[in-house]
């Protein structure tokens, strides 16, 4: 667009009408020209478990729609989030701030919806802007010209969806039923005028891991490789790890959690099944039932213990999370297939990510929330036709702190100065900034005493080391990520180490200082 400045000059120039009609028309096509965005976002989808990302599942458990993506384009191999938990994480993408800077610490806070975002920037520089899915941020959503959100965490089966004219149940499968909004809002209820931005939220894969009607059954006959930590004793590391309450022996239920279940469920036992078993319909339920009725007989006559126990639950545990993860990569496919049918494909970015990674058995584990490996990293892999060169890889470390900062670079707007992330768009085109950041600041809030009983703690990681603080305990911990990979053995208080322990405390001091963290962020 012109500047009021030029345009008074044109005319003062004596500009015809044919001039400023072709201006317009110049607009016009630059705005036709900003890439869409489509934001395909999951809950606890692991790392290891998109198969781009290779491994043992890749070949048992493919995800084909979700590394046509990374064919397309690119594969971040080194992708982190800055507090591994649901609502923090999807405050930090709005907002490209830290937790403490957004105000969103721990699930239950309460958004300030009132501050800067990525979408109300979007929205202002004149993108359509929609979100559908999960969203868990206690607030209406802000900065969006459409929204429809599952209240809290939602449930999988026949789901209440709430917007700005109140809450209204949709029958299907929640995943299903995200896309299908999703997609009718791209073809029919946008400004077809106006580049867009909608965030797809799923639910899926989040516990307790309910799997759509379309695969009930997959994974049957399959046998899934243990972790070689399933039977992880914690001798290495150090109070956090011992006191967890996420393992699959202790936390993990035979009933919710696994399904099996008599006429009673304990109440204790309950998790969220009572909400989503008493909203199938009799058809759903029967093909649930049919299902698994295989399960419970096994466990009924298996009478199994101890280690063996562990084993069968942590199968179990694999279908299922498996099983909703298809119907994920099966609705990402969805879209994708729209975009090419209708060529939108040739100008929108299109992104998949999951909130944070999870355990899948890692340390007898499942959950999130430590800065180990297994739940600091984040699956993402993004194409932009014509820009990402397909089939690229990108290994510097990246943040979800970063992406409010890249979908305004996408879009041509300028990022605030206060975001405190980086601009993925240099590594997007295949180029490798020489003042890349070398090292990460992870901080996780919510705390024992809370679900999981996961201790407080905050740490810095480099390419090859991990520090980190649980400052409740007074206990320090340090990985060397190349020699230890599984995060083992804490090298805190070996002296071989000493001169790279005091390496990272000046890292981690100088992180919290650029990073703006007081203090009294980590005092007991
Ligand atoms: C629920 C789950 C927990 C999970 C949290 C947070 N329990 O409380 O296992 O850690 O949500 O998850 S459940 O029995 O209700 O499934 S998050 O992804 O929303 O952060
Ligand atoms: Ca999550």
């Amino acid at each position: 667009m012109l500047s009021r400045r030029a345009f008074m000059q044109q005319a003062a120039a004596g500009a015809t009408a044919a001039l400023a009609a072709a201006a317009t028309r110049n607009s016009v096509r630059a705005e036709a020209q900003r890439p869409n965005i489509v934001w395909i976002y999951s809950d606890d989808h692991a790392q290891k478990a998109v198969s781009a990302y290779g491994g043992p599942l890749s070949t048992i458990a493919p995800t084909p729609n979700i590394d046509r993506i990374a064919q397309n384009g690119v594969i971040f191999r080194n992708s982190f989030v800055t507090n591994s938990l649901c609502g923090p994480c999807r405050a930090v993408i709005l907002t490209g701030l830290h937790s403490h800077l957004n105000g969103f610490r721990q699930n239950g806070d309460r958004f300030d919806g009132s501050q800067q975002t990525f979408p109300k920037l979007l929205q202002q520089a004149g993108y359509q802007t929609a979100v559908y899915g999960k969203w868990h941020l206690e607030t209406d959503p802000t900065g969006f010209d459409a929204w429809e959100i599952l209240p809290g965490q939602g449930c999988y089966y026949n789901p209440d969806f709430q917007s700005a004219q109140g809450t209204k149940r949709e029958p299907g499968y929640v995943t299903d039923i995200i896309t299908d909004k999703a997609l009718d809002w791209m073809q029919n209820r946008r400004d077809p005028r106006k580049p867009f931005m909608v965030m797809i939220q799923h639910k899926a894969p989040h516990r307790e891991w309910e799997p759509g009607p379309d695969h009930l059954n997959d994974f049957n006959d399959v046998e899934f490789p243990e972790p070689p930590t399933l039977f992880d004793d914690y001798a290495g590391r150090g109070t956090a790890a011992r006191e967890q309450d996420m393992s699959i022996e202790k936390t993990m239920r035979i009933t919710s959690d696994l399904k099996v279940w008599g006429d009673e469920i304990p109440k204790e036992d309950m998790g969220s099944w009572k909400r989503t078993c008493g909203r199938m319909t009799g058809e759903q339920r029967a093909a649930w039932d049919a299902a698994y009725a295989r399960r419970i007989g096994e466990y009924e006559t298996g009478n199994l213990q101890g280690e063996a126990l562990v084993r069968w639950k942590y199968q179990q545990y694999m279908k299922d999370y498996l099983r909703c993860v298809r119907s994920v990569d099966d609705n990402v496919g969805r879209v994708l297939d729209y975009l090419e049918k209708t060529g939108l494909d040739k100008n929108t970015v299109v992104f998949y990510s999951s909130d944070q990674s999870f355990y899948l058995g890692e340390h007898g584990w499942f959950d999130k929330r430590f800065i180990y490996e297994e739940s600091f990293r984040t699956p993402l892999v993004a194409q932009w036709p014509g820009v990402i060169q397909p089939g690229s890889s990108a290994g510097s470390l990246v943040q979800n702190l970063d992406m409010a900062g890249t979908f305004l670079a996408i879009a041509g707007v300028p990022v605030p100065e206060t975001m405190q992330g980086l601009s993925l768009v240099p590594l997007m085109k295949g180029e490798q900034p020489a003042d890349w950041r070398t090292s990460l600041y992870y901080q996780y809030f919510e705390g024992e005493g809370k679900v999981h009983n996961v201790y407080k703690h905050y740490g810095v990681r480099t390419d090859r080391y991990k520090l980190a603080h649980f400052h409740t305990l007074g206990e320090w911990e340090f990985y060397d990520l190349e020699k230890d990979p599984q995060e083992m053995q804490n090298q805190y208080a070996n002296p071989d180490y000493a001169d790279q322990v005091a390496a990272l405390k000046t890292e981690l001091a100088r992180l919290r200082e650029q990073y703006r963290v007081p203090e009294e962020e980590t005092a007991k």
